[in-house]
């Protein structure tokens, strides 16, 4: 489990995980699954709710308004450093109106949920009587059966010339060229499975998982077999110090090899569990003895 590569610091060192047996979704959660969750439960995504005073004492009130974050390629290119670029809180944003209060899901029914906030998937998971995978157990699930190789699929980006998974082709963020045949989300299943059937464990959405983030936990499991690892018990993150965070794996439909490039198989993400965007979704676990 982890990864050599130089710009993951926090994957490192490589280290052996032993794992009891699970079952996986074959794909990510769809918003047509999600949408028969909160049919049957009423439920209220934190994009849907409101903020509020006392959880962000430092906001004017004008802006306490539900929302989500949605990416908008700008006109030219930018420099990587500022990602308020690329990056808005667009009112209104939520799962069903990906890109703000103009847009809807009807035509997108079998694509995967997106502006889900962590807590929204354990949500989800409890109604499905599932879990949220580990982070162990989303890489050992990704690597379908393959040993210390680069991608999910194996060493090659793009084996044959065909692409394998759903990211960014061309000048990140000003210029997709799309040529995954994907600008945004993709259809559940779009790409190859990898070994052990699974879809979209690369590519089209980061994917939350059970554990706290931490830079530095992988080396407190170095030298050593960890039997099925359950993450920190706290969250740190360097780089944000004072913002607890969630793992989050599988990189997005915005990896590029400019930026991000997190589509490599050990490659780790994090998010805040209360934030949600148009390229965060999730997929669910469950006990194999269930
Ligand atoms: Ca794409």
């Amino acid at each position: 489990m982890g990864c050599n590569d130089p710009a993951f610091t926090d994957a490192q060192p490589i280290h052996k995980v032993r794992l009891s047996g699970f079952w996986l979704d074959k794909t990510t959660v769809t918003n047509e699954q999600f949408d028969k969750f909160v049919k049957e439960t009423n439920y209220i995504t934190v994009a849907e709710r409101t903020p509020q005073q006392k959880d962000f004492p430092n906001a004017k009130t004008e802006n306490l308004v539900a929302g989500s974050l949605v990416f908008k390629a700008p006109e030219h290119p930018v420099p990587l450093g500022n990602h308020y670029q690329w990056w808005q809180y667009v009112q209104g944003a939520n799962w069903r109106h990906p890109e703000g209060p103009d847009s809807n899901i009807k035509d997108r029914m079998n694509h995967p949920v997106v502006h889900v906030a962590w807590q929204d998937t354990a949500a989800y998971a409890k109604w499905a009587h599932k879990r949220l995978p580990t982070e162990a157990e989303f890489e050992y699930a990704a690597r379908g059966g393959l040993n210390q190789k680069t991608f999910s699929w194996g060493d090659q980006l793009k084996p044959n010339d065909k692409w394998q998974a759903n990211i960014w082709q061309g000048h990140f963020p000003s210029h997709n060229t799309q040529e995954d045949g994907y600008f945004s989300t993709s259809p559940i299943g779009s790409f190859p499975a990898n070994g052990f059937g699974l879809y979209d464990m690369t590519g089209n959405v980061w994917q939350w998982c059970s554990d706290w983030y931490r830079a530095d936990y992988y080396k407190t499991l170095r030298n050593r077999i960890t039997v099925n690892p359950q993450g920190p018990d706290d969250s740190f993150d360097p780089k944000e110090p004072r913002v607890a965070k969630r793992v989050q794996r599988g990189g997005s439909f915005l990896c590029s090899d400019q930026y991000c490039a997190r589509y490599l198989v050990g490659a780790r993400g994090k998010g805040e569990p209360d934030s949600s965007s148009c390229h965060v979704g999730f997929r669910c676990a469950q006990d194999k003895n269930l």
